[in-house]
């Protein structure tokens, strides 16, 4: 049994719908899983939603339902959601289900009987919005606590800890060792930066069920519940181990109660995150990890921060971009396109309505979609939709192209192979402009010139819907369509020139993007 390519989302809370910062991450977990399958591999792609904690407890009650039924019936727009986006994930984890609390309850034995945790009295600052503990480095310089933590009282409560002081040197040896752990490297320095210079406080693990009920039960202590961190975590191993991974069972002790099929997949590959769950990612889940005897996940991909037209997005305000209504309106194509084209993976990024509709003609529009329309429509027009003999002027350039795209999808830079994808495009639209085969159909000695560029036009379009395929898969799956070759290649040593053949006969053109009124969209 080969080990699989493992990666994993951040699984969302659950206490609204799903926004861009949602649908970005899962994207790009998406390409990158797609990518790896056209590479060869065999991948195993999770994502899921985190339902317990005090904030779904609160919606769930304001809203007056049972926080179950609640997290039932918003399970079911996010996963129709996560469908729309054309997601591939292989499974899908809420952490309110059995084979995933079995799992956190086993993880939590075995570190309890190992000597992990204490029991220790608090007395502090807490802030019940967060569901977090507050120390004076939360202060503002004026010794008031900031708003966005909303009602801040005092509390004295017994709770338990996870020991992690002792962990904090080698952490930093194995962060420093393995320069990779963390990309972008700006934020691997964060981590570094934040482990040298803090001592580690040990990690608050429950709640008093008296207080918060919604969450997994402690297995050594029923008074209380886990903590969101040490139950949202454990998702990356819940579902492995309840595919029968072996790299868990023993670790473990758990015995699924379904039998699924043997997979191998923890280590995971690649965890990708936001900046603000950094820390959790870097800090506490390699030293639990490590605490249970498991190693350590290879890579964590940390992506930034999306705004709208400058301003924090926040449903309060009424500054959202919905995924769904973009969609509705632009396709779903289009969606991926720009939030993987426009940002890169680690800054913060920004959208604007009129950003988007810019891309959309200039790059969609305009280059992909031109670019292959007009190329069938003069393959229709000239030679009745028949193939001349194959040609190889523009192989050197889609052969380049596919090399550069290659390397860049291995390293998970999606933008720069988007960059890469449209110099193919430009250099093909820019061909059509030099050889004029409008110019070249009127001319009868030109007719073994005309059969070259028509072969070579159509077969870069074939190459760029290889290229293109983890991004824009529908899109992709059109050109295949409209080229009459039938289902798109799972690999991508498709892009080889030369996959169209003399005497083929394409199907029927049709724009892939539609040029829209802008002056009516934006
Ligand atoms: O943090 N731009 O859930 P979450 C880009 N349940 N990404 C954004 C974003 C934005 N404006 N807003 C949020 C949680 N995200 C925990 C995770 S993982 C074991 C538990 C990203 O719903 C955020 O960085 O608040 C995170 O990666 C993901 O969306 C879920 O955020």
């Amino acid at each position: 049994m080969d080990k699989r390519f493992y990666i994993t989302t951040a699984i969302d809370y659950v206490n609204g719908q799903p926004h861009l910062g949602h649908a970005y991450e899962k994207i790009i977990a998406d390409v990158i899983a797609r990518s790896h399958r056209l590479l060869g591999e065999e991948v195993f792609f999770l994502t899921g939603l985190d339902e317990h904690g005090q904030k779904v407890q609160q919606v769930a009650l304001s809203e007056g339902k049972e926080p179950q039924a609640y997290c039932d019936e918003l399970a079911q727009s996010w996963r129709a959601l996560w469908t729309k986006l054309g997601l591939t994930n292989d499974d899908f984890v809420r952490t309110t289900e059995q084979r995933h609390k079995q799992v956190v309850q086993a993880l939590l034995a075995k570190l309890h009987r190992e000597g992990h945790f204490y029991k220790a009295q608090y007395e502090g600052f807490y802030s019940a919005k967060e569901e977090t503990f507050l120390t004076d480095k939360d202060r503002n310089p004026d010794g008031s606590f900031d708003s966005s933590w909303g009602e801040v009282i005092r509390l004295k409560e017994e709770n338990y800890y996870f020991k992690l002081k002792e962990h904090q040197p080698w952490l930093i040896d194995y962060i420093e060792k393995n320069p990779d752990f963390v990309q972008p490297s700006y934020r691997r320095n964060e981590v570094l930066g934040f482990l040298k210079n803090n001592t580690l406080e040990d990690l608050c693990i429950t709640r008093p069920a008296s207080r918060l009920n919604w969450g997994i039960s402690i297995p050594f202590d029923t008074s209380y519940v886990t903590y969101v961190w040490f139950d949202a975590l454990v998702n990356y191993i819940s579902i492995p181990a309840a595919h029968r991974d072996p790299a868990l069972a023993d670790a473990i002790d758990f015995q699924p109660s379904t039998l699924n099929s043997q997979l191998s997949l923890w280590p995971a590959d690649l965890h990708v995150i936001g900046k603000d769950i950094l820390k959790f990612h870097s800090v506490y889940w390699p030293i639990m990890l490590k605490a249970a005897g498991l190693p350590l996940p290879k890579q964590l991909l940390v992506h930034g921060f999306w705004q709208k037209d400058n301003a924090k997005i926040s449903k309060t305000t009424g500054n959202i971009v919905d995924p769904v209504a973009i969609i509705d309106e632009w396709g779903i194509d289009a969606f991926r396109f720009y939030v993987l084209r426009e940002l890169d993976i680690g800054p913060d990024g920004n959208w604007t309505d009129a950003g988007f509709a810019a891309r959309y003609q200039a790059e969609l529009a305009n280059g992909l979609g031109n670019l292959v329309n007009r190329s069938l429509s003069m393959l229709k027009r000239y030679r009745n939709g028949v193939l001349p003999a194959a040609s190889t002027e523009l192989k050197q350039a889609a052969d380049e192209a596919a090399r550069k795209v290659e390397a860049s999808l291995r390293a998970n830079e999606l933008q720069a192979a988007l960059v890469q994808i449209w110099e193919l495009i430009t250099r093909a639209n820019q061909y059509v402009d030099q050889t004029a085969p409008f110019k070249l159909a009127k001319d009868p000695a030109q007719t073994q010139r005309l059969d070259e560029v028509l072969y070579n036009l159509c077969e870069i379009c074939r190459v760029l819907a290889v290229l293109l395929s983890a991004f824009l898969p529908n899109t992709s799956a059109r050109i295949y369509e409209q080229l009459a070759l039938g289902a798109l290649p799972q690999t991508f040593s498709a892009t080889q020139w030369g996959g169209l053949k003399a005497r083929d006969a394409i199907g029927e053109p049709a724009p892939l993007f539609p040029r829209k009124d802008l002056a009516k969209s934006s």
